[in-house]
């Protein structure tokens, strides 16, 4: 089945839950008329700006503030000693033993990466604010940085007490591996360097917070506003009672807004002291150095196959940098890359290691994909140097290791459960409409010819969360319902598709349905959209609540309808895992080392999909964010730790005409992982576009001898690929 196509008759016929209906968040949305908590200014409302370190790492001699202070309009200025009471930034223990390393709200005596906050100043416009933040003047004693996870191994601690700089460490061990590798016909390892990105949603970061009254009103676009409302609540020492958290429209998040960020903290904190709302809104440059960055992961990998082909060991290690204070969920980028492995593949024996290192940069956290791409990008590369160790085609030894679908559930040899999926069948779909064999004849072809072309496939699993979700459905008046789901969207279009959940199973247009979520006095609670989470546990949570009204309605007569209400709060009882394969063919123009991906045709299995057009549109954006990372995104910082990357114009952001056509087919499977059936896409697209690239790339230059590349693979990455031997001399 295509996605987005599926005929108006039997959209009549059949329901809305499967339709390709249009968003109805878009009208507003497209038209300038949402409501961002930029676009937010109430009554009296005051204006913050913060002042950041120019260091990459210095004590702290002295922070002048008198001239800020005496600029006309401005009402308050915040230092770190005025906040250092307050307890540090909460982190989710997913890895046992993870040292805190919360920075202070506002730097206190250190500063440990450039675009650090070191004061914070309210006044009277924004302007003023901005001005008076600049008139602030920071003295430090610059101390060597560690920017990268090479130097955080061998440099000095950076935190006081520490005896290094390893945040956390986990393995994960099964079997053998050592012995297995050992015997292993052949062996063939991976190496994958990733760049850091930034998220750079459209939106940057912006809070306004209400103090006055003693209650707190926090607007925040934040993925998970009722764990924000927690955290704020204990950050702040409130009630949770006392603190109401809104998320507005959102202009994208990607990972980059799931924790509290210290400005969050500040100017909340600001707002109540002052009594005041008070409105804060970040410049690109503000979320380029200090909004949480993603990837950056150094990768290596052993992978022993027996003389048929078959994988018999797997040992990884996988570094990640965590810059300089952890978001909430700073450790589940290595978690996750670890657990993953093998990917969709059957092993015994593994030996794998994740670690998070301390490093002097703005902080480095979940990203769409969020360790699932690292994963991939580890399998899929072995998978194609085991084909050309053992003379296999690469379609070939993925057949003969893919987990069968007979055999799901499927326990992973990291003590994961596959809980469904036709991993084989996904890898011949896509090899089928892709035409491989001709691919393969048109490649020699073309290699004749002289030119550099590769294909590169990806067969990758993409696990959706686990925990709960709820959500409650009461009666309006004209038969018409309204949906109040925890869960929380920033463009992913949650009012269209969970209208269409509950108007499928309640047996009523969609029309008559409303959807409202992310705020905390009207949605009850939820975790909110991570992890590719939305559909399948929230989705489930909306299906429970509309077959409960669905029950009620049936108890009594069509005209008595007013003020009946359901609420679930559903758990999944296990997590669904997605799953799909996508093959790329690059060509890498010899002169330029510009790359072009001429097909990309992808097979991607979500389980059920409830609107087709918004899972297109979940699968293209999260490809050109894949694209982005496989092809140009990098945040640069100098030796020094300066960051040469903090504006769109120094930093490489795929753009339309980057984007190749893609050729997508949706090919479900069961899964009784959850109530309704479905599975994660939000990061599938993130998930294929980095290995199916890096393959493509390294399968056109195997003829030139290079084997090994990183991420990015720009222009002059690929260009001095074309032009290196093997031992690494220019031709
Ligand atoms: S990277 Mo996602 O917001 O779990």
């Amino acid at each position: 089945m295509p996605f987005g196509e599926r005929p108006a008759d039997a959209v009549a016929a059949e329901g809305p839950i499967g339709a390709p209906l249009r968003r109805v968040e878009d009208d507003a949305l497209v038209r300038g008329a949402g409501r961002y908590a930029g676009d937010l200014a109430p009554e009296r409302c005051l204006h913050a700006a913060f002042a950041r370190s120019p260091y990459a790492r210095a004590r702290v001699r002295a922070l002048d503030t008198s001239a800020a202070e005496r600029m006309p309009g401005v009402r308050l200025v915040l230092t770190g000693p005025m906040l250092a009471h307050l307890p540090p930034l909460p982190v989710n223990p997913v890895v046992e033993g993870i040292r805190p390393f919360a920075s202070p709200v506002l730097a206190v005596d250190r500063v440990n990466h450039v675009g650090a906050p070191v004061a914070l100043v309210i006044a009277d416009d924004a302007a003023t604010a901005r001005d008076a933040a600049e008139a602030i003047w920071l003295d430090g004693e610059p101390l060597d940085p560690c920017v990268d996870v090479a130097e955080a191994r061998r440099g000095e601690p950076l935190l006081a007490g520490w005896p290094d700089n390893l945040a956390f460490e986990k393995r994960w061990r099964h079997g053998d591996c050592a012995a297995a590798m050992a015997g292993a016909h052949r062996s063939v390892e991976a190496r994958i360097a990733c760049a850091r990105v930034a998220a750079v949603p459209i939106e940057p970061r912006a809070l306004v917070a209400d103090g006055s009254g003693g209650r707190l009103t926090v607007w925040i676009p934040n993925q998970s506003p009722h764990r924000a409302r927690a955290h704020l609540a204990q950050l702040l020492g409130l009630p949770v009672e006392s603190v109401r958290t809104i998320a507005p429209d959102v202009g994208g998040a990607f990972g980059s807004r799931a924790s509290v960020y210290p400005e969050d903290v500040a100017v909340a904190f600001a707002a109540l002291r002052l009594g005041q709302p008070v409105r804060w809104v970040a410049t690109r440059n503000e979320d380029f150095i200090a909004a949480s960055h993603g990837r950056g992961g150094e990768l290596r990998a052993q992978a022993g196959f027996d003389a048929e082909g078959r994988l018999c060991a797997l040992a990884a290690d996988l570094d990640f940098p965590l810059g300089a204070w952890a978001t909430f969920s700073a450790a589940v980028p290595a978690m996750n890359a670890g657990r993953i492995l093998p990917g969709p593949y059957r092993v015994e024996a593994v030996d794998i290691t994740a670690r998070g290192y301390v490093t002097n940069t703005a902080p480095v956290g979940i990203y769409r994909g969020a360790g699932r791409p690292e994963a991939a990008l580890v399998m899929e590369r072995l998978m194609d140097e085991g084909a050309r160790a053992l003379g296999l085609d690469p379609a070939e030894i993925r057949r003969r290791n893919v987990v069968p679908a007979s055999a799901m559930p499927h326990r992973t040899p990291t003590g994961q459960t596959l809980d469904s999926g036709d991993y084989a069948g996904l890898l011949a779909r896509a090899l089928e409409r892709a035409d491989y064999p001709a691919l393969r004849r048109e490649q020699a072809r073309r290699r004749d010819a002289g030119e550099a072309i590769g294909v590169g496939i990806n067969l990758y699993v993409e696990p959706c969360g686990s925990g709960f979700e709820s959500a409650r459905i009461t009666t309006l008046p004209g038969g018409r319902f309204l949906v109040a789901s925890g869960s929380s969207a920033q463009g992913q279009g949650h009012r269209t598709a969970f209208a269409q959940i509950a108007a499928g199973v309640i047996g009523v247009p969609v029309e008559r349905v409303e959807v409202v979520e992310g705020d905390s006095a009207t949605a009850p609670p939820g975790v909110g959209a991570v992890a590719s989470r939305s559909m399948a546990i929230g989705g489930s949570a909306v299906k429970l609540a509309a077959e409960a009204m669905r029950a009620k309605l049936a108890e009594r007569g069509s005209d008595d309808r007013e003020g009946l209400a359901t609420e679930e709060v559903y758990t999944a009882p296990s997590e669904a895992w997605s799953a799909g394969c996508c093959l790329v063919v690059m060509a890498i123009d010899r002169d330029t080392g510009t790359p072009a991906l001429e097909r990309v045709v992808w097979v991607d299995d979500a389980g059920v999909v409830v609107n087709p057009l918004c899972a297109e549109g979940q699968l293209t954006g999260g490809f050109a964010q894949g694209l982005g990372t496989a092809l140009m995104e990098r945040i640069h910082y100098d030796a020094g730790g300066q960051i040469l990357t903090g504006t769109l114009v120094d930093y490489a952001l795929p753009r339309a005409a980057d984007m190749p056509a893609l050729t997508l087919e949706s090919l479900p499977s069961e899964t009784s992982a959850n109530a309704l059936g479905a599975k994660g896409i939000g990061e599938s697209g993130s998930i294929a576009a980095p290995a199916a690239i890096l393959n493509a790339a390294l399968d056109a230059l195997a003829p030139y001898g290079t084997h090994q590349l990183g991420l990015p693979l720009t222009r002059e990455v690929l260009w001095r690929a074309l032009r290196t031997d093997e031992g690494g001399n220019q031709r």
